[in-house]
């Protein structure tokens, strides 16, 4: 087969909604984008176990440490689906590590925000993770296969968390003052970097049309936020929380919120590594894998141990 009659059969597959495998043909610019995306992605479900990790020892009761430290285990679950879905397209876990730890691959700007009270994992959950959500259920139908059948289990994940965050949003709002005032507190801190997370706005977002033409994505970063900001304001409403926009006002004529200005030097200078936990992150992630080490030897040593034993088992079978 030619190339160009690979580039068709490839095209033809996208447009019937037949999926990319790891095995088919595809371009090298496909590979390359789905390989920065999931990895990115990946990246952002680790590096996001931090912020709510760092309040598991302070939950204010069993129950809710309970439900925490699910959470996080689930984002690392996350993240190991994706790092596997992402070395379908042949780049190794170690490479993507190196690449992490050097701080030449990204990671989501919202994890490089701080997390100050325990109303931040009410907001996180109902924030991050309904943002979260908002932009991977449509991922689920991405065109590469194991991406999108990661996405569904993750997406299923995700709607537990974010009513968690809602829950504890509630609980927060309908307390005394003092814990309305900190759920208040956190919408106020963590509202726009949840805005920001959508990425950059459409005319200034290089990916995203080539992506849609190959159904990566299937809806544009403007969008996303936009039903984001839609339904969440309607969230805050029942919380009896004011999200910190004062130009925020339902517009009859196109049928959504109107917002105000994202402050997006604020956003590239985070992504740029210099937001207020850039630094903690990246040396949070590098400590644990140093200290990781004699884990991934163990297991490779047994798993070395197991295949010799097999391969014995097997050869005295034949
Ligand atoms: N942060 O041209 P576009 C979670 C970069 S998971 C940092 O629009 P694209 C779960 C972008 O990479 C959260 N960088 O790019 C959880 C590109 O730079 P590059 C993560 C960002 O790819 C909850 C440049 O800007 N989710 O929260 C960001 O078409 C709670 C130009 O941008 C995903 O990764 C950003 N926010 O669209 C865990 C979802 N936005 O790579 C724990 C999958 C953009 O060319 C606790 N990813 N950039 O050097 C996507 O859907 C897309 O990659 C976008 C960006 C929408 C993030």
């Amino acid at each position: 087969m030619t190339v160009d009659s690979l580039q068709e059969h490839f095209d033809d597959k996208v447009k019937r909604e037949v999926t990319i495998e790891p095995r088919d043909w595809m371009p090298d610019d496909y590979r390359k984008t789905l390989l920065r995306q999931i990895s990115q992605h990946a990246h952002s479900e680790i590096v996001g176990m931090l912020p709510e990790g760092n309040w598991i020892t302070r939950a204010p009761n069993l129950r809710r440490k309970a439900v925490l430290l699910a959470k996080v285990q689930d984002e690392a679950g996350h993240g190991l689906y994706l790092y596997s879905a992402a070395e379908t397209l042949g780049s190794s876990r170690d490479e993507m590590m190196e690449q992490l730890h050097s701080g030449k691959a990204k990671y989501s700007s919202i994890f490089n925000y701080p997390s100050l009270t325990w109303a931040d994992m009410g907001a996180i959950g109902w924030l991050v993770d309904g943002a979260a959500i908002m932009n991977q259920v449509p991922l689920c139908r991405a065109s590469y296969g194991p991406y999108a059948r990661a996405m569904v289990r993750v997406c299923k994940e995700e709607s537990f968390h974010q009513r968690q965050g809602f829950e504890i949003m509630l609980t927060l709002s309908n307390g005394t003052e003092v814990q309305k005032k900190l759920a208040q507190d956190a919408l106020n801190r963590w509202w726009w970097p949840s805005i920001m997370m959508f990425g950059p706005p459409d005319d200034n977002s290089p990916n995203t049309e080539q992506s849609m033409r190959w159904r990566i994505k299937r809806i544009s970063n403007d969008e996303l936020r936009q039903r984001f900001i839609d339904v969440t304001v309607e969230q805050a409403k029942i919380l009896g929380l004011t999200p910190p926009d004062k130009d925020l006002k339902w517009n009859e004529a196109t049928g959504h919120y109107d917002f105000g200005a994202i402050n997006w030097d604020e956003f590239w200078n985070v992504v740029k590594g210099n937001g207020p936990c850039n630094k903690e992150r990246l040396e949070a992630r590098k400590k644990a894998w140093e200290e990781g080490e004699w884990v991934r030897e163990a297991a490779l040593a047994y798993s070395k141990k197991r295949s010799e034993r097999n391969n014995k088992i097997s050869a005295k079978a034949a």
